[in-house]
């Protein structure tokens, strides 16, 4: 018998989608750090992601064709299952307004689930934002082929991806084991999922809509994270950092959309939220961008306000990264040495 399954009250609520084995921890860290208006829907063919993940609804498809062992790889199989689900997943997905899909592309079932998920949350009217992992040149060749080939895809058909690129991520997060750079990535992604969550629908000091988002995905269909901190008497550096940590190697200045969620300290006043927004402006060039500014009071943080970005539309091909590090050390001295510690994992509370 099918579960009966509610969509009332979903109008003020973020889901988060997680699709294959890779995306399950970055499940949990949502569904046991957010405690806020998001749900949590994960979908895998493979049947032992059912006991390591936790979501609010669990869902294995393609057990036909995978008979429940994961897709193997074949990205035409994960696709299948997906579209053999279709019926089935649409009564998780309806109500919701916007809904962030966290797939680790490069084999079965994230490549080719994905996006079967993406064409029905668009077709229920949700804002489908992708949050799209590539997996690392050096250590995964043959993924990251697939992925890339799976993000173009994606793309051309329209989608909305923010593509995170985890050789970008390990040059920022320095030289650590693999495992823990994927554990510290996952932490992150599920810390600024659950950020966009309260900014957009729950207690939020300034707000960011729905619409807000879809404008800024409006300017360029593919996007990427972009992510500073600092001590609050300090916005410079915070800006400086934020312009230098994106998740892929694009410039943030030749972006045009630009959402930006300030996370401060419970208290902190405008006065002082201000030059943090004025400085990152200045670092990214806001001025010839479509912008929208979100800020949530984190009761758990003393003096620490962290920035996080989403920029869309930016300029393929020359990648004029290190300009911006030249910039930063002709700004400040030296390269910023992140505060990236912080990010080791329990960003999630
Ligand atoms: N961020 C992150 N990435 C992971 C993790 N585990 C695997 N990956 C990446 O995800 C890519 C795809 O692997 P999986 O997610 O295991 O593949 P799948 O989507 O389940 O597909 P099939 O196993 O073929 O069904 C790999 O190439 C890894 O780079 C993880 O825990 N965190
Ligand atoms: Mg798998």
């Amino acid at each position: 018998m099918r579960p009966l399954v509610r969509s009332r009250g979903r109008e003020g609520r973020l889901l988060v989608v997680g699709v294959g084995s890779g995306s399950s921890r970055t499940m949990e860290l949502v569904q046991t750090g957010s405690g806020g208006p998001v749900d949590t829907l994960f979908v895998t063919t493979d049947e032992s992601d059912l006991q390591r993940t936790c979501a609010d609804v669990k869902f294995l498809i393609g057990r036909r064709l995978c008979g429940g062992k994961g897709a193997m790889g074949i990205t035409e199989l994960g696709e299948r299952s997906a579209e053999d689900a279709r019926r089935d997943l649409e009564p998780y997905m309806t109500g919701y307004p916007l809904i962030i899909i966290v797939s680790t592309l490069g084999k079965g079932t994230g490549s080719g689930a994905a996006p079967v998920l993406a064409s029905i949350g668009e077709g229920l009217g949700a804002l489908v934002l992708n949050f799209a992992i590539i997996p690392s040149a050096n250590l995964e060749p043959m993924p990251r082929t697939v992925a890339n080939h799976s993000r173009n895809k994606m793309l051309k058909r329209g989608f909305n991806l923010v593509t995170i690129d985890q050789d970008r991520f390990m040059e920022m997060n320095g030289s650590q084991p693999f495992a823990q750079t994927m554990a510290s990535l996952d932490a992150l992604i599920s810390w600024i999922v659950i950020s966009l969550g309260n900014v957009v629908f729950g207690q939020s000091k300034r707000c960011l809509t729905v619409s807000d988002l879809r404008s800024v995905f409006r300017e360029g269909n593919e996007g990427t994270i972009f992510i500073g901190g600092s001590f609050t008497g300090d916005p410079k550096h915070a800006a400086t950092e934020f312009v230098t940590c994106g998740l892929m190697k694009r410039d943030p200045r030749t972006g045009k959309g630009f959402m930006l969620n300030l996370v401060t300290p419970m208290g902190v006043k405008d006065a002082q939220t201000k030059p943090f927004i004025e400085a990152v402006m200045d670092e990214v060039d806001g001025r010839n961008k479509t912008v929208f500014v979100g800020s949530l009071e984190d009761p758990h943080r003393k003096e620490i306000v962290d920035l996080i970005g989403i920029i869309t539309g930016m300029e393929d091909g020359s990648v004029r990264l290190s300009d911006i590090t030249q910039k930063a050390k002709a700004d400040k001295g030296q390269v910023p040495q992140a505060v990236h510690d912080r990010w080791d994992i329990p960003m999630i509370r």
